[in-house]
């Protein structure tokens, strides 16, 4: 079944130009959240494709709402009467995305629980292609945390893909307080997305420094023993590499020039998984993984520069031809 249902935490965002000072400019207001960035993704490939969450019942969750369902995306969330939609604020100098601070501890999504995978989210899941989580959920608490398997349950027992990107984010917890919650979502992933650095706190190793392809597919060899079939380590600007079934490709970056690179893995997800749930092979999903990464590394926001698919590339990557 060609859809992807996906399932955490989004926040509105204010972009502050330049500094971190508020009173040097007029922040711009946005939404950015790791699994609506991606569902964002799938649906603009043209693949069916829903966002569970909790919201607060505020402004800002009207907002967050109203511009993902924009986007193609169908929306389930709860709204909370009490609890406020969570807010991130992203800093810029020098133009490059410096620091993003949260403001999320006691938001409405942070205090969800299983019940808030109810019958209506259950349907959604057990009807989709793939369920995508992340590790950012599990950091959130122990009622996300058991949200995620209760949704992980559903899908498993309706025989739906379930698709884990490891999204580690330190300012939210330390390495060895994520790493055994990583691992419970891991072992039940039958898709694992991670970048290298993520891959080599999991496996609790150094992060390869060279021989970056190598070094991955071992990473990744090591990973698949944990329990996923499918491993895709996202490596930045060198490009990315899945194993399945034993059996490795690689696609490289597709060069542009970076503008803000947050948000840019979860695109990458985005197409991937649409383009598995549509039955393609591993090739044709990196490569779509790829084109969607650069186009939101190329343009400023989470998420937004998904909409400039189908993009101006070509052909796939030529190293003969680094002007695309
Ligand atoms: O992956 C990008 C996300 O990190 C961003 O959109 C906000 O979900 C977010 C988070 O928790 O950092």
């Amino acid at each position: 079944n060609p859809s992807v249902v996906t399932f955490g935490e989004t926040m509105v965002r204010l972009s502050l130009p330049g500094h971190a000072h508020p009173a040097l400019g007029a922040p711009a207001l946005g939404i950015g959240g790791a699994e609506s960035n991606v569902a964002i993704a799938a649906a603009r490939l043209g693949v069916d494709s829903t966002w569970l969450s909790v919201l607060g019942d505020d402004d800002f969750g009207d907002l967050v709402e109203r511009e993902i369902r924009g986007q193609g995306v169908r929306v389930l969330a709860r709204r909370d009467p009490v609890a406020p939609t969570g807010l991130l604020v992203k800093e810029f100098r020098g133009g490059w995305p410096s620091r993003v601070r949260y403001y999320r501890a006691g938001s409405a999504a942070a205090g969800m629980t299983a019940a808030d995978v109810d019958d209506t989210a259950a349907a959604a899941i057990a009807a989709a292609g793939v369920l995508h989580l992340t590790g950012i959920t599990p950091a959130l608490g122990p009622g996300p945390t058991a949200a995620a398997h209760r949704a992980i349950e559903i899908a498993r027992a309706a025989g739906v893909l379930v698709s884990v990107d490891v999204n580690y984010r330190s300012s939210l917890w330390s390495a060895d307080r994520a790493r055994p919650a990583l691992l419970a979502l891991i072992r039940r992933a039958d898709v694992l997305f991670a970048g290298s650095d993520e891959a080599a706190l999991i496996l609790d190793r150094p992060e390869p420094v060279d021989d970056i392809f190598r070094a991955a597919a071992d990473l990744a060899a090591e990973l698949t023993r944990l329990g996923p079939g499918q491993v895709v380590l996202k490596l930045g600007r060198h490009g990315a590499l899945a194993r399945r079934d034993g059996a490795i490709d690689e696609v490289p970056a597709y060069p542009v020039t970076v503008v803000d690179t947050v948000g840019a893995g979860d695109a990458f997800v985005g197409a991937y998984l649409a383009t598995l749930v549509r039955g393609q092979d591993v090739k044709a999903c990196l490569d779509a993984g790829a084109r969607m990464g650069a186009l939101v590394c190329a343009a400023p926001g989470d998420w937004e520069g998904v909409l400039d698919w189908p993009g101006s590339f070509g052909p796939p990557p030529d190293p003969d031809r680094p002007d695309l």
